[in-house]
């Protein structure tokens, strides 16, 4: 006799995700985090160096402007620096010169992308004073095993820059941070940055170039479905829309469809049916005013030790401390 066979649909989470994503009633939307495949990383590492895109380069201003002040602010103990997103790890190489000046410091970047590990391993790993220990897990989750392998004597510098914080929503941010703070003991430093509040028109052009560098990694997301769905996004027929949000103050990056159409995409076991103008919403990028980050961190757990503002592109870095 032949055993009846157990026909079972396994989706990854991205499926899981588009599936949800594309077919629920209302506003379509692809959470940001996969904006980041291979090519959509290198397309973000192309975005940090265009000139429309100050944050950046606000962010490698501040770092290597306060580097010292920063590591002066921490204890003398033994640091051990964890980042939340290292990418390439390029401007975080002023905040470790200036620890190392110091003391010995082991610096683990958290990444789930491996290519972006060996890049910041190749960047940061012969830095005098600094042994990089890479770890490729979703930032929590390596948080909580750099925390657990961790000695009593000491000290954990969280570094979540780039205003990474700024694509949670604002519950999700201050619960992340909340979550940070719990792997955390009394003591320990986070480093935090945030984009601040601007005006629209220079907001804009740093999310829709005039290169379109920004529209193609946007606009990558559907040729990722393409790609690992088995989709047939037409991407001709999409268009990358970035608009202000004045009320939530927050860009928003969608992707328009300038016609109706429905999209198989079989490997999330759906189509996406889009009537014309419709858009999916693929990231938001909240900016903040000073006060607010201060806040966000207190309401997490957080003292604030010193914040230090740009002023060329207004943007914060804030040192907390674990209550
Ligand atoms: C990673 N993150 C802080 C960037 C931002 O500015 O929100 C992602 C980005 N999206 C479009 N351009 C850059």
């Amino acid at each position: 006799m032949v055993a009846p066979r157990l026909v079972q649909e396994v989706f990854t989470e991205f499926a899981a995700d588009v599936r949800w994503g594309l077919t629920k009633p209302g506003q379509k939307e692809i959470p940001s985090k996969y904006l980041y495949d291979e090519v959509g990383s290198a397309l973000f590492e192309v975005i940090t160096v265009l000139p429309e895109y100050g944050l950046f380069r606000a962010d490698e201003r501040l770092l290597r402007q306060n580097a010292e002040a920063i590591s002066a602010k921490l204890s003398p103990r033994p640091l051990v620096a964890v980042e939340l997103g290292s990418g390439s790890g390029r401007k975080t190489r002023w905040m470790l010169e200036a620890l190392a000046r110091r003391q010995p410091t082991v610096y683990h970047p958290i990444e789930i992308s491996s290519k972006a590990l060996d890049q910041c391993s190749r960047e940061l790993g012969r830095l005098h004073n600094v042994e990089v220990r890479p770890v490729q897990q979703p930032y929590l989750a390596g948080l909580l095993s750099v925390a657990a392998a961790r000695q009593p004597h000491e000290q954990l510098l969280v570094l979540f820059l780039g205003s990474t914080i700024g694509n949670f929503n604002s519950s999700a941010a201050e619960r992340f941070l909340a979550d940070v703070r719990q792997a955390l003991t009394a003591g320990d430093a986070l480093l935090l940055s945030a984009d601040l509040e601007k005006p629209a028109a220079q907001l804009l052009p740093a999310y829709d170039d005039p290169l379109g560098v920004t529209a193609s990694f946007n606009l990558n997301v559907l040729a990722r479905m393409n790609r690992e769905l088995e989709a047939e996004f037409d991407l001709s027929t999409f268009r990358h829309l970035a608009r202000y949000n004045a009320a939530e103050r927050r860009i928003e990056m969608h992707l328009l469809s300038t016609r109706a159409q429905s999209v198989p995409i079989p490997r999330a076991g759906c189509s996406a049916s889009f009537v014309e103008g419709e858009t999916i919403w693929t990231e938001s990028s909240h900016k903040y005013c000073p006060r607010e980050v201060i806040e966000m961190g207190r309401r997490s757990g957080f003292r604030p030790l010193r914040q230090w503002i740009d002023p060329e592109w207004p943007f914060a870095q804030t040192l907390f401390l674990a209550e």
